[in-house]
């Protein structure tokens, strides 16, 4: 059993996970697995481990979220949709912003249309990234948005979207902010994130590579705590809402990266790089209307989440 309260989320309901293969939706499938149908849509291009599976009672669709046939049929059997499918590397964003355009908001117009005609509620995955860099920290739902990135305006535009879809024609949405989601099976390689970055390095005994001096600030979240607040979103009557998913807690780079060294066995040397152009100075999440609203708490701190990520 998944190691989330039993009490929240979804029972005996028909669930479609966009992206249920990748890092975040996997994670989601296995908390609701015991309790729900389960289907999976994914095109395979981030796959999870298997043992993440619930075997009995998830269904795995290999297809495109943007493909209207796949996605109408599948949608038309759902209660609720997590939509998690996106293309999620910045970087390739910058590079390439019309292939990421569409998987990230031409996809998720696909979802909320499909649910428009089928009444089924959405989940959806938007982002810290719609903030860009922070006028005032914490920063809160109403924070102005000022995107550095097309992945970050691709967000805000589906965050958007989804209160429009409430708004306008009645389906239950509710967007969630992710900041900086970290935890077990996240992939490693270049675009991953920096925790898993730093503990591939730490495994093969460094060095870490901190960009710039390590002063810039994120508010790291453990998965967990993810799919906690994925699951009171879908059941929540707070719909048309967007809601920040971190914890509140701000923890510089150099910080990350000492205390991944303290838990290495191999001894492993920081070292400086450039820093990262565009970079984000500082990011910490204000929880307060989630905690209101949604009754979400963040439950694991960075120190015990990297400690049992060793
Ligand atoms: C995260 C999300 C992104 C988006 C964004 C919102 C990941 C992978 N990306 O981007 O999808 O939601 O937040 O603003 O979660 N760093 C190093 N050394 C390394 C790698 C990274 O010092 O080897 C630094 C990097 O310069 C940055 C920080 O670590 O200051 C975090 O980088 P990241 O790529 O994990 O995440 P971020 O915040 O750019």
């Amino acid at each position: 059993m998944y190691d989330v309260p039993s009490d929240i989320g979804p029972v005996d309901c028909d669930v479609l996970v966009t992206g249920g293969r990748g890092f975040i939706g996997s994670h989601l499938c296995r908390a609701l697995a015991p309790s729900n149908d389960i289907v999976i849509l994914d095109d395979g291009s981030s796959p999870a481990p298997a043992e993440q599976y619930h075997p009995d009672s998830v269904t795995v669709v290999d297809g495109d979220v943007r493909d209207e046939d796949v996605v109408n049929g599948l949608v038309a059997d759902a209660d609720i949709v997590f939509h998690e499918a996106a293309e999620v590397s910045v970087t390739r964003s910058v590079e390439s912003p019309t292939d990421t355009h569409s998987v990230n908001v031409s996809g998720t117009l696909r979802v909320l249309e499909a649910s428009r005609e089928h009444g089924s509620r959405v989940v959806l995955a938007s982002s810290c990234a719609i903030y860009g860099n922070s006028e005032s920290l914490p920063i809160d739902e109403s924070h102005p948005t000022e995107p550095k990135s097309p992945y970050g305006l691709e967000k805000l535009t589906i965050d958007h979207y989804a209160k429009l879809y409430n708004d306008l024609y009645d389906v239950p949405t509710v967007a969630l902010r992710y900041f900086n989601v970290y935890g077990p099976s996240q992939s490693g390689g270049e675009y991953s994130g920096v925790i898993s970055i730093f503990q591939d390095q730490a495994k093969e005994g460094g060095p870490i590579t901190v960009e710039g001096d390590g002063g810039q600030t994120r508010d790291f979240v453990h998965v967990r705590d993810v799919i906690q607040a994925n699951l009171r979103a879908a059941t929540t009557e707070h719909v048309g809402e967007s809601f920040n998913v971190g914890t509140g807690t701000e923890t510089s780079i150099l910080e990350l990266a000492e205390a991944i060294q303290d838990h290495a066995a191999t001894d492993p040397k920081i070292v400086h790089t450039d820093p990262r152009e565009g970079d984000i100075a500082r990011s910490c999440a204000d929880i307060t209307k989630s905690s209101d609203l949604l009754g979400y708490e963040p439950t694991i701190e960075l120190e015990s989440g990297l400690a049992s990520l060793v």
